[in-house]
């Protein structure tokens, strides 16, 4: 409840008052907008100039290039795997991409590349700018991937934007290319297990709101734990992309787990289980070049369906590894535009392409295009220097921990936070072992997360493996870790290490069957009247849907949005380090309507704290006030 109006009211909700005139006054309930728009955004604007924003550091507001934005026309009766989709459906995407002569490439410029070097903090307006032209100038693309992972939660909870609107306006922007998001399937864009009937209807408002390609994972590979989101986005008449995770070392004797024989059973398990399209999703960028090769070619002669290639860059050998993937037959892979692209984010687009010239194979991209919206990244990366993971070079350090690319940089940010910023090569080293000691797992959102907590927990409590099973009955270990060895996130291959696993679990029994099977189905129309209560207006689907997975982070979102209203217009550089004074912005809050923007005063701090910031709006002088909180 944002608003103290009679719903609210101590007094009423109690009961104490006699409230039948309520029935026959119905004006009582028309709230007028408090504030109109314009004042909301000044407020926050204001408020960001004199508080900052979170893990941006507080300095004067940098001065960054224009953007510059390559023009671009839509190419007209092009096919593309896009309209072969919406004409012929998904089966026949299918056959189209094994039929290509050509490796096909798919972006991940929107998605994975800044969740893997920025914290997934690259705003709407950044994206939307260039959706166009990214389309345009690069539909030889197989697809753009747009959607899912990190973005919804970071958008709602740290960008205050919703990811919905996000996706609907970049469907209008692009409409002859494939979107694909990645669902972590019974976790679908969250950290642990829903509902059944909560996949079910997000896959579909997903696929409503623009999704064509569903990627779906296990975070411990287990299919049992998929097969609710694959048949939900079968449903959908979408393709259905159901990704192997790859951990290890395939060519490594003493990594007996996963063996080219237990990723071939898996491939056939998925293809059996429905999946258009195979993925190998390497995570952590641990698949060397020579097991690439035998792993694309085994693979291929043991499924029908296309196989799609999804690596990250943190060795530096990705350039390298999917040469050799190309070579062994792999149909599409996973690239980020340049400035966008390398160490803990995919390998580059550009780089690939002069790689493989003079290959008959070679992706047939407009590498000058590339360059040009390389450009434009370069320039919009600078917006987001406090997200970077200051990661400088290549390392192959990976290979040891097997941390995946986007949890690198955000590990380390944990360490900081508990105090062990120093101790970070205890922490990576700590990592792999406790990779060992849960039995060698698979390591990818949410499981990833949890080997990250014990790890952080174990060196921060000066734990060792020993201590873990002389005295780890007088541990308690964090609630993460309890949940996985008690099933919830799945099972893992193998199954747990049962001596770790009463340790852990202190007499409780896990779970060996599907968390979807003991979660009660959501009541979606009692949950509509809930957050109805709460937001004080009618909520959409997606409303319902992000307060279903989200309840705490969507109604802090929608809070910010009563407080400021829609402030994705902002230009990036404002939204983060607020304004200058004397400086002037415009802001276009919707087709042919603009704000001018300039902040006239900061006003000296009143004893409450409080500050009047003076601005000129369109013109016209407003104070707002806002409480200094430093
Ligand atoms: C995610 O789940 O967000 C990932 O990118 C996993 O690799
Ligand atoms: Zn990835």
């Amino acid at each position: 409840p944002f608003l103290e109006n009679v719903v609210n009211h101590p007094n009423f909700l109690n009961g104490d008052y006699n409230t039948s005139f309520i029935d026959i006054t119905p004006g009582l309930f028309a709230f007028p907008e408090r504030r109109d728009r314009g004042t909301k955004m000044l407020s926050y604007i204001a408020n960001v100039t004199v508080n900052g924003f979170p893990d941006v550091e507080t300095r004067q507001k940098p001065v960054f290039d224009k953007l510059i934005v390559p023009k671009s026309e839509t190419p007209t009766e092009m096919v593309t795997a896009k309209t072969i989709l919406d004409q012929h459906g998904p089966a026949a995407v299918s056959r189209w991409v094994k039929d290509q002569p050509k490796t096909l490439i798919t972006d991940t410029t929107f998605r994975d590349a800044h969740q893997s070097l920025l914290a997934t903090r690259i705003r709407s307006k950044d994206l939307l700018t260039i959706t166009k032209e990214t389309a345009d100038l690069l539909p030889h693309l197989f697809s753009m991937e747009v959607w899912g992972g990190a973005t919804f939660d970071v958008a709602y909870r740290y960008l205050k934007e919703d990811p919905w609107k996000r996706l609907e306006t970049m469907r209008q922007l692009a409409p002859n290319t494939l979107f694909q998001m990645l669902l972590r399937a019974s976790n679908a864009v969250g950290y642990k297990n829903y509902a059944d009937n909560v996949i079910e209807r997000f896959v579909k408002e997903a696929a409503n709101a623009g999704v064509d390609v569903f990627r779906i994972f296990d975070s411990l590979n287990w299919i049992e734990g998929m097969q609710v989101a694959i048949n939900a986005a079968r449903q959908t008449d979408k393709i259905v992309e159901a990704a192997i995770c790859y951990t290890g070392d395939l060519n490594d004797p003493s990594r007996a787990k996963y063996t080219i024989d237990y990723y071939k059973k898996m491939a056939k398990q998925l293809e059996d289980a429905g999946a258009h399209i195979l993925a190998i999703k390497d995570m952590a960028g641990l698949l060397k070049p020579n097991a690439v090769e035998r792993l694309v070619s085994e693979l291929k002669a043991t499924v029908d369906i296309p196989i799609h290639l999804h690596s990250h860059d943190t060795s530096g050998n990705g350039i390298y590894m999917y040469a050799k993937a190309i070579e062994a037959g792999v149909d599409i892979v996973d690239t980020a535009i340049g400035a966008l692209s390398g160490l803990t984010s995919q390998p580059n687009m550009q780089t690939l392409y002069y790689a493989m010239e003079g290959h008959d194979r070679q992706p047939e991209v407009a590498i000058n295009a590339m360059e040009d919206l390389s450009s434009y990244w370069e320039d919009v990366r600078k917006y987001y220097s406090d997200f970077e993971s200051g990661l400088k070079a290549s390392n192959t350090e990976v290979y040891q921990h097997e941390m995946p690319g986007g949890q690198f940089s955000n590990l380390r940010q944990q360490a900081k936070g508990v105090g062990l910023g120093e101790r970070w090569n205890e922490v990576k080293d700590m990592y792999a072992r406790v990779n060992l000691l849960f039995g060698d797992i698979i390591k990818v959102t949410p499981s990833s997360k949890v080997v990250g907590d014990m790890a952080l927990f174990m060196v921060q409590n000066d734990l060792d493996e020993q201590a873990i099973f002389e005295r780890g009955m007088a541990i308690d270990f964090p609630d993460s870790v309890v949940e996985l060895f008690s099933g919830y996130l799945g099972q893992p291959v193998g199954g747990f290490p049962q001596e770790l696993q009463k340790i852990i679990l202190k007499g409780k029994a896990p779970i060996t069957v599907r968390p979807g099977e003991l979660i009660p189905t959501v009541d979606f129309d009692a949950l509509k009247v809930e957050l109805q209560e709460e937001i004080l207006r009618e909520p959409t689907e997606q409303d319902l849907l992000a307060y279903a997975l989200y309840p705490k982070v969507f109604l802090e979102y929608c809070q910010t949005q009563s407080l400021f209203g829609d402030i994705s217009s902002l230009d990036t550089p404002t939204f983060l380090h607020g304004m200058t004074v004397d400086e002037e912005i415009s802001v276009e809050i919707e087709k042919g309507k603009t704000l001018i923007i300039k902040l006239i005063a900061i006003g000296e701090a009143a004893a409450d704290g409080m500050r009047n910031i003076t601005f000129e709006f369109n013109g016209q002088t407003r104070t707002v006030r806002v409480k200094d909180k430093n």
